[in-house]
């Protein structure tokens, strides 16, 4: 017994200057940094609550991308809905509305109403029914041509505007849902313009028709049809040069290279004239030279995310009689939306 009992006492000796050396050594190694020290105390609530907050991945809603827009609309969201308006309310209503491009005309038809009948659910109620009533263009998008032709969409306007960089999104889009694609290199003004093409196709899986630089754009467009009809492919994007020496011999290029794509395999069923909304009133003026040669059934206007004067998709659409059927929110291959004027106005206008 008093065997057992002298065996337990040296083991719990034992066990007891282990557990010492143990805390000995690693306190000494602590103090060496050989170990990481205690965790850290655990963040305060309210750091917590922001990291939660924070924006996701996902890719930033209308309303960010348009931030710099909607910041011009902020003294207006800001007003209070009243019967009538003073006159330095009023003021800041047409200096909003001009200031964000909406043009004069549309900035009439609200300080008329606001005139006329106050704004009972508030400034930002009214100015939203005015913009939505001009902007109800029928905006759907032709993809389809008749039995044996191959669909064309054709993109114009000067260099720099975003329509090889529109393309490579709208590639990417048809492509994602299912269709097979043919761009075509139309724009043989430079060869870093069909490269820039190529790594658009490379990209979203399209094929691509190219040729050197200087090659005639309309036989490019030619090639590009043949190959989708011999394909069997769904349709082909055609993309055109901004430049030439002089605008008469680029127009003349562009009637050109439309006589072709609509030229039996091929039908031009949209054509789309690109402009860049960071562009401002200019970009109306670019506009109007490209009606005279191409009849245009769609606008894009790209870059809306670069800009503070979003309105001027209003102005567009009322001056040129020719509906906004896409709008560039970005550089990335998602960054290209159907333009959804509700979405639209709801993003500079909501509270
Ligand atoms: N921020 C922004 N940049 C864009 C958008 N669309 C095009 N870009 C940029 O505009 C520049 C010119 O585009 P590009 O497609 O080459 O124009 P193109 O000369 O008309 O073919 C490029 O740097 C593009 O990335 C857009 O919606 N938002
Ligand atoms: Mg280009």
């Amino acid at each position: 017994m008093s065997v057992i009992l002298i065996v337990v006492a040296v083991l719990a000796v034992v066990v007891v200057l282990a557990v010492v050396a143990a805390l000995v050594v690693s306190q000494r190694r602590r103090r060496l940094g050989l170990v990481a020290g205690p965790p850290r105390a655990a963040m305060p609530e309210v750091l917590v609550t922001e990291v939660a907050q924070r924006p996701t991945l996902e890719s930033p809603s209308l309303e960010q991308r348009l931030g710099s827009s909607r910041g011009v609309f902020e003294r207006l969201r800001s007003l209070a809905g009243v019967g009538a308006l003073g006159t330095d309310q009023l003021d800041v209503v047409e200096e909003v509305l001009l200031r964000s491009d909406v043009g004069v005309a549309t900035t009439q038809v609200v300080l008329d109403e606001l005139r006329a009948n106050g704004a009972p659910e508030g400034v930002a109620a009214t100015v939203r029914q005015v913009l939505l009533e001009s902007l109800t263009a029928d905006r759907s998008v032709a993809s389809h041509a008749d039995a044996g032709r191959v669909p064309v969409w054709l993109f114009v306007g000067v260099n720099g505007v975003g329509k090889t960089t529109t393309i490579g999104k709208l590639a990417h889009r048809l492509v994602s849902e299912g269709r097979s694609v043919v761009l075509a290199a139309g724009d043989t003004f430079r060869a870093a313009a069909a490269d820039q093409l190529e790594q658009w196709a490379q990209r979203t899986g399209a094929d691509i028709v190219r040729a050197a630089a200087g090659a005639d754009p309309g036989s490019v467009v030619h090639d590009a049809l043949g190959r989708a009809a011999a394909r069997g492919a769904d349709i082909v994007l055609a993309d055109t040069a901004g430049r030439r020496a002089n605008s008469t011999n680029l127009l003349d290029e562009l009637s050109k290279v439309r006589r072709v794509a609509d030229r039996d395999p091929g039908q031009v069923v949209e054509t789309f004239m690109v402009l860049d909304a960071t562009t401002g009133q200019n970009a109306l003026s670019q506009a109007r030279e490209f009606l005279a040669a191409a009849t245009v059934t769609g606008i894009v206007l790209t870059k809306l995310d670069g800009t503070a004067r979003g309105g001027i998709v209003v102005a567009i659409e009322r001056e040129l009689g020719i509906p906004v059927k896409f709008v560039g929110v970005g550089e990335g291959v998602e960054d290209l939306v159907a333009f959804d004027p509700v979405a639209f106005v709801d993003s500079l206008l909501a509270a």
